[in-house]
């Protein structure tokens, strides 16, 4: 007869198959085994081992979803599992593996030439070499379409582009043997993407420090690209791919990963304050666990990673059958990083003080959701949008700025943009 299982309540498990339950436990395996007992001074020295993109390698869950060039080729939700896994360790060990598969990975293999997929992918699914993504620049986040990082043909050689621009906040930047740069062209003013290898760059023109003094996500390695007429051949160019459609289509992969891992942070926090408020006892000599309010803490919280559980094995089966659309993935990114955020800061109140101590992993799980809860596009952002709208004669009035803000998902829900 049925059962009722906190720790799987809607029993999302009977949607997988018996390999995507069979690569959630190895990805399991290794993270609570590897990962786990080195998280706390990982994080404590923000020291991120280069070692971790190997071992994942080895394991095959780096750029897992794609098929052929060393890697997997596992459904998507196979992926989004090894993704929740990751992060129910630490939402910056996730960081580290998304940012080489969706977003470094994935865009190689979507919009690179053959030849830059044969002589790249493979390294990249072992970890031998390491990737990252350049979209956000210190005056463009939210808003990537205003970038300045410009790509201008090379004035004597043929067939060079010379990079000139800054992106910064990029995770793995200072460790990174290739980076997926996002320029506009000097003469087209439209983006294009370009793979930059760091062992081909002359000394002064790629540099990428690291950011250091991080309040969250502090077990990942961030930094900065500055670009000084760095120079990339035209083979690095992607060929096709035109405008932000190019980073966003990288963006998707991303960010369904994240409506997965969230949840693998958010149920990490639940099974750390059920087994704490079963423990502890105040009041005459009763278990926190026994009291209303902390039951409602831990009930909100199971409920919001059950239904966020079943929403983004729902997208990722829908992103397998062609189905699934990017305002799809914004609302399951959104709703469960921000459900992510705010069960994990109620569930920190089950441990009073102790939740202070980084012993107790709470603190660092709700800081890390911060950041999770703004990159890849900020909530609010999935929600509300500065989207250039409307003809360019409409643009031209006065009026027309009213038109520049429109929601996302508000506008395919109601048909209809929001005026400020
Ligand atoms: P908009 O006019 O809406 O669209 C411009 C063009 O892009 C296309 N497009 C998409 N294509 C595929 N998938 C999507 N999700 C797409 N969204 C838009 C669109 O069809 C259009 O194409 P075309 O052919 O008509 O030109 O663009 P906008 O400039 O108004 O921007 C709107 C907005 C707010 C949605 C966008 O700028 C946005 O999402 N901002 C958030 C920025 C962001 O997500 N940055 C992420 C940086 S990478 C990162 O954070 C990695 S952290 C990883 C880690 O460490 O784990
Ligand atoms: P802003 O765009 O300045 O926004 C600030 C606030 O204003 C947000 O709350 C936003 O929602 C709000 N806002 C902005 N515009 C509007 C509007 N029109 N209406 C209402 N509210 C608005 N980027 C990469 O390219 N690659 C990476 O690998 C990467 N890794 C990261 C790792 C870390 C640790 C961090 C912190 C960031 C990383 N990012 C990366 C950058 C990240 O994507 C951006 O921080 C994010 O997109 C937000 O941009 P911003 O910080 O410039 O904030």
């Amino acid at each position: 007869s049925a059962v009722f299982n906190w720790e799987d309540p809607l029993v999302t498990a009977e949607l997988l198959t018996p390999e995507e339950l069979a690569i959630q436990e190895t990805a399991r395996q290794y993270c609570q085994d590897r990962l786990l007992p080195r998280v706390l001074e990982a994080y404590r020295n923000e020291d991120y081992d280069r070692r971790i993109l190997e071992e994942m390698g080895e394991l095959g869950l780096l750029g897992a979803s794609i098929e052929g060039y060393g890697c997997a080729g596992v459904s998507t939700v196979a992926s989004g599992l090894i993704t929740k896994e990751v992060e129910r360790v630490d939402s910056g060990y996730r960081s580290g593996m998304s940012v080489q598969s969706s977003l470094a990975m994935t865009g190689i293999y979507e919009f690179g030439s053959e030849e830059l997929k044969e002589r790249l992918l493979p390294g990249l699914a072992s970890g031998k070499l390491s990737g990252c993504f350049g979209l956000t620049e210190p005056n463009h986040g939210s808003d990537p379409g205003s970038m300045e990082t410009v790509a201008r043909e090379h004035p004597t050689q043929k067939g060079v582009y010379l990079l000139t621009g800054s992106k910064t906040w990029i995770t793995n930047s200072p460790i990174a043997d290739l980076a997926l740069v996002w320029a506009k062209l000097e003469s087209t003013g439209k983006i294009r993407g370009f793979v930059v290898e760091r062992s081909k760059c002359p000394p002064g023109t790629f540099e990428t420090p690291a950011l250091k003094n991080k309040t969250g996500l502090r077990a990942s390695i961030t930094g900065m690209i500055q670009m000084d007429d760095c120079p990339v051949g035209v083979e690095n160019m992607f060929p096709e791919v035109e405008g932000l459609k190019g980073p966003f289509t990288c963006l998707n992969s991303a960010r369904l990963g994240i409506a997965f891992g969230s949840m693998g942070a958010l149920e990490d926090c639940i099974a750390r304050a059920r087994e704490y408020s079963l423990e502890r006892k105040q009041f005459k000599g009763n278990p926190l666990a026994k009291y209303q309010l902390i039951q409602k803490k831990l009930t909100d919280a199971a409920t919001d990673a059950a239904y966020g559980n079943l929403a983004a094995v729902q997208v990722a089966r829908l992103k397998d059958a062609g189905k699934a659309t990017p305002e799809m993935i914004s609302m399951i990114k959104r709703q469960n990083c921000d459900r992510a955020l705010m069960n994990s800061r109620i569930l920190q109140e089950v441990f009073g003080g102790n939740a202070t101590s980084d012993e107790y992993h709470i603190g660092r799980h709700v800081a890390n959701l911060f950041v999770v809860q703004t990159y890849e596009g900020q909530s609010d952002i999935h929600g509300k949008c500065p989207t250039a709208y409307g003809t360019w004669a409409e643009r031209l009035t006065v009026l027309s700025f009213f038109f520049y803000a429109a929601l996302i998902l508000g506008r395919a829900i109601t048909g209809k943009q929001a005026f400020v």
